[in-house]
């Protein structure tokens, strides 16, 4: 039974009603991934690549209350504006947020619980939440894998950030049973970087491919996919230049204690600063690229398996 919160955009239920393609966005890189108004462009650039790919964006968020699926002008302008005014929702905050009419940005773990109770089976975002340098210590592994592990939505994304241990985050998705699949690639992409040095076991030459493994992994009954696919070569930054910056911004909010849930906004937020502005284009770059590949997916999805 539908969640009695769930709102669907009636573009995105018409898709969905007739087995269309529909790709899932998130919207805490909107409140809480990058600055006002770089990320209000960047959402509205998005759901146009996916638009031009054939296939129908779905931008979800929790708002005044609602799992909202496929938000209009007006909300994304709404959430863009209020950034980390707005609260931060992974999959645990979403019921007392609905329960007190908040509005909030969510995450890889929560977009992806409410793009599964809306039908929507591709999700394209920048890079996901995993296991976070020092882990070891504190015990800061985001909700993203094991949501990820247990959700049946197949995820695209361009890596996750060095503000992570990809080691670990990799060991992770191991065992948590996730498919990690190079697109195009045999490693696991770095973000900002084409490469980490870290073998896949699997790769992807192109959406059939992955429709084909994503469906066939969904008939297995459990958890969703991760296509990892690597930024553009024209757009990628040098990997020392940025590695420096980005364990600078981990030195720095070891030094002031930030830890849980704001943690990863204080990096992202460090490492466009220290890093001018280019992270930040880079970070849009590839999240426009991971769109494309999402709506390129979700069109060989919705080809076999004809509703
Ligand atoms: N990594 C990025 N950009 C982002 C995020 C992660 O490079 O915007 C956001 C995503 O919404 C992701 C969330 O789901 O941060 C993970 O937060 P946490 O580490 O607190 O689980
Ligand atoms: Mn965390």
């Amino acid at each position: 039974m539908a969640h009695e919160r769930l709102s669907i955009g009636a573009e995105v239920a018409a898709s969905l009603a007739a087995g269309g393609p529909v790709v899932a966005l998130e919207s805490t890189i909107i409140t809480h991934g990058m600055p006002f108004p770089q990320n209000l462009q960047m959402a509205r650039g998005v759901e146009q690549v996916v638009r031009d790919a054939g296939a129908v964006p779905a931008t979800i968020a929790v708002i005044d209350g609602r799992l909202s699926v496929g938000l209009d002008s007006a909300e994304l302008e709404r959430l863009a504006t209020a950034g980390a005014r707005a609260a931060k929702a992974s999959a645990r905050d979403l019921a007392p947020l609905l329960a007190r009419g908040a509005t909030a940005g969510t995450t890889v773990a929560a977009t992806i619980r409410i793009a599964a109770l809306a039908g929507i089976a591709v999700f394209a975002t920048g890079g996901i939440g995993g296991v976070h340098r020092g882990a070891e210590r504190t015990f800061d592994v985001s909700a993203d894998l094991l949501e990820l592990a247990a959700t049946p939505v197949a995820v695209v994304c361009a890596g996750a950030k060095s503000i992570l241990d990809l080691p670990k985050t990799l060991e992770v998705l191991e065992t948590q049973g996730v498919p990690v699949l190079g697109y195009r690639t045999d490693e696991f992409p770095a973000f900002f970087a084409r490469s980490s040095g870290l073998r896949l076991d699997h790769r992807l030459d192109g959406p059939a491919e992955a429709a084909r493994a994503i469906a066939l992994h969904r008939a297995l009954g459990r958890g969703g996919t991760l296509i990892a696919n690597p930024i553009p070569e024209a757009d990628a930054l040098d990997g020392a230049a940025i590695e420096a910056r980005i364990a600078a911004a981990v030195a720095e909010a070891e030094a002031q204690g930030v830890a849980q849930k704001a943690l990863t906004p204080f990096l992202l937020a460090r490492i466009v600063d220290l890093t001018e502005g280019r992270s930040l284009r880079a970070n849009i770059a590839l999240v426009r690229n991971n769109a494309a590949v999402a709506a390129a997916i979700a069109l060989e999805l919705s080809r076999l398996t004809p509703r």
